[in-house]
Parts: structure tokens; C-alpha cells; sequence
């Protein structure tokens, strides 16, 4: 079945330069790039993206390494990937959330850690269901970002604020 992912490229990820390996590792799927942005991650958006985690003791820490807080490296690389069966072979090639239990051939395996406050910096966002990946790609994306349409949408007369070229 032909699914949607999203993926991002936490702050870590991008301090340690790993784009293009992340990236080359992510091509080995043949899986394609549907939309791609460099996003400067607001507290109410990473709050949103982990609201399923908001009772963890690990949340504010969490909240602070997804905005770049911790890597003064302010942005992460959001990417929506699709084709078959994108969200387990997106999910398999990023290995286990704790980055010391992934296998060390995979993306957390060989670039994440855990530091000595306890987050678990595992270099790569990948969304672990279809409900999950929708509520996600929704939030980070609009639909015409988006080179496929993976949801319906609608188009509506607006009449909104909107910050263009001078
Ligand atoms: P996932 O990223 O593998 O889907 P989630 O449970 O959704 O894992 O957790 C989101 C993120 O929160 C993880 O990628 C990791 O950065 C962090 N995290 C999850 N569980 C822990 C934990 O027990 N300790 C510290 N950080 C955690
Ligand atoms: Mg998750």
C-alpha cells in the first residue's frame, strides 16, 4: 500500500552534519520525496508534534531538543517521503527510539545518544502509523507544499496577513 511518512532531521542531526547520510541511507528504500522544508520550530509547534507525550518527565527537555535549544542550531529538516509501504521502511531504517538499543546499523543505532539529562538524541523523526503521519504531515505541512495530494483539501477565499517579497 502506498503511504506517506513524515520525517524530520532533528537539530542533532543537522550539528552533526548527518543530512547527507541520513538522506543517502533514507534513497537505499526508493521511496520518494514529496516535500521538503528547513523549519524554524516554534514552542507551541514542538508541542503539538509530541503532544502524545505531555505527561512524560522527559517532555520540557524534549520540547527544548526539537526546538534546537540544546545544539543552538535553531531548525530541523522536515521531508514528507511516499510510496509503498513507507512508514514501516522509513521506521526500520531509523531504528529503536532509544538510540543504545537500536541496531547499530541503523540511523539511531550509529548517530544517536542519550545525554546526561536523559533525552534520548535520536537524530531522526519518523511518524509510526498512518493516523500518526497524517495528524503530523497536516501540522508541519499545507497541501500545496506538498507535490502529491495525500488528503483532501479545499481551497477557500482567505483574507489573512501574509508576509511576501518587498
Ligand atoms: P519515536 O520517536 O521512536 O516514535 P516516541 O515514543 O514517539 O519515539 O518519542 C518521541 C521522542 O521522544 C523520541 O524520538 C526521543 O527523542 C524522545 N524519547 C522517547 N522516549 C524517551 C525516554 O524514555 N527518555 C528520553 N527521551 C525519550
Ligand atoms: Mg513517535
Amino acid at each position: 500500500m502506498k503511504q506517506q511518512t513524515l520525517v524530520l532531521i532533528k537539530p542533532d542531526g543537522l550539528v552533526k552534519s548527518l543530512t547527507g547520510n541520513i538522506l543517502t541511507r533514507l534513497s537505499e528504500t526508493k521511496l520518494e520525496i514529496i516535500a521538503a522544508k528547513i523549519v524554524k520550530v516554534s514552542p507551541e509547534l514542538a508541542r503539538e508534534h509530541y503532544q502524545n507525550l505531555a505527561e512524560q518527565p522527559f517532555f520540557e527537555e524534549l520540547i527544548n531538543y526539537l526546538q534546537g535549544n540544546l545544539h543552538a542550531r535553531r531548525k530541523v529538516l522536515a521531508m514528507v517521503y511516499w510510496g509503498e509501504d513507507a512508514i514501516t521502511k522509513v521506521r526500520d531504517l531509523a531504528g529503536a527510539t532509544n538510540p543504545e538499543e537500536a541496531e547499530p546499523t541503523s540511523i539511531r543505532g550509529a548517530y544517536g545518544r542519550i545525554t546526561s539529562k536523559g533525552v534520548y538524541e535520536n537524530v531522526i523523526h519518523a511518524s509510526s502509523n498512518e493516523k500518526e503521519a497524517e495528524r503530523e504531515i497536516k501540522l508541519w505541512f499545507e497541501p500545496e507544499e506538498i507535490i502529491l495530494d495525500v488528503y483532501p483539501s479545499q481551497t477557500k477565499t482567505l483574507s489573512i496577513a501574509k508576509r511576501v517579497w518587498a
